[in-house]
């Protein structure tokens, strides 16, 4: 089993910039929990960024085409119902199969298997598939994702690039 329940991937940090944007917040196609969804977008929000949630039971090629159309600084994947770990290596593969998507930081959470928390291995799978970071079911996890939110490199808030526009 896992000693750290957070697993980064070597080189994903990058330093604090300027600029804050948009995270897209969504489960897999098999997922109909919503409320882990809502937490992530009221989470991300108060990290100061523009959240674009949608919403459970994901279609991969719903979330290729959101993430074409949108390019967003982070992609946060959850699930909950123990089939995350299969489902997520499958929508990997898909992000990272279109060229304008290949960098852009995913990380997945939540309570991914159906036997407790993941093991080594079955993280180590995930960040070999692509996975920026894993962020498996504990009481830490929450912590050390907004502390992984905070080394992404910082892009406008919301409320100032409008507020420039305006
Ligand atoms: C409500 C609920 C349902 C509702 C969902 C309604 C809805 N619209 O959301 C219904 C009845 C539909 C449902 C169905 C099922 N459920 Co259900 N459900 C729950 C329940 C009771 C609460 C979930 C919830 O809302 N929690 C509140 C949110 C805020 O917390 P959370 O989801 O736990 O997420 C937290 C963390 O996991 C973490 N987190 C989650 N994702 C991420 C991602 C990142 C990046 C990070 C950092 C953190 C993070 O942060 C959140 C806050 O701490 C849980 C049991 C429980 N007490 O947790 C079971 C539970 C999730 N369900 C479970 C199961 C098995 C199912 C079903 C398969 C049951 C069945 N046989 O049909 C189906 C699956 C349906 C599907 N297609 O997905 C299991 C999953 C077991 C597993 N993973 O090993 C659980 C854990 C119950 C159990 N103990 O067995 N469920």
């Amino acid at each position: 089993m896992s000693a750290g329940l957070t697993h980064v991937a070597p080189g994903t940090a990058s330093p604090a910039g300027a600029r804050r944007g948009t995270v897209v917040v969504t489960t897999v196609a098999s997922d109909s929990h919503t409320w882990n969804l809502v937490f992530l977008q009221l989470l991300v929000e108060e990290l100061g960024y523009e959240v674009m949630n949608l919403g459970p039971c994901v279609p991969d090629q719903v979330l290729v085409d959101a993430c074409r159309e949108n390019v967003p600084d982070l992609v946060v994947i959850s699930s909950v119902n123990g089939h995350g770990h299969q489902d997520g290596l499958r929508v990997i593969d898909a992000l990272r199969a279109c060229g304008e998507l290949a960098s852009v930081p995913v990380v997945i959470g939540g309570k991914l298997g159906v036997a407790g928390q993941q093991s080594d291995a079955a993280i180590g799978e995930l960040i070999s598939a692509g996975f920026d970071a894993v962020f498996d079911d504990a009481s830490t996890a929450t912590g050390e994702f907004s502390r992984f939110v905070g080394t992404l490199p910082r892009v406008t808030r919301a409320l100032e690039r409008t507020e420039v526009v305006a």
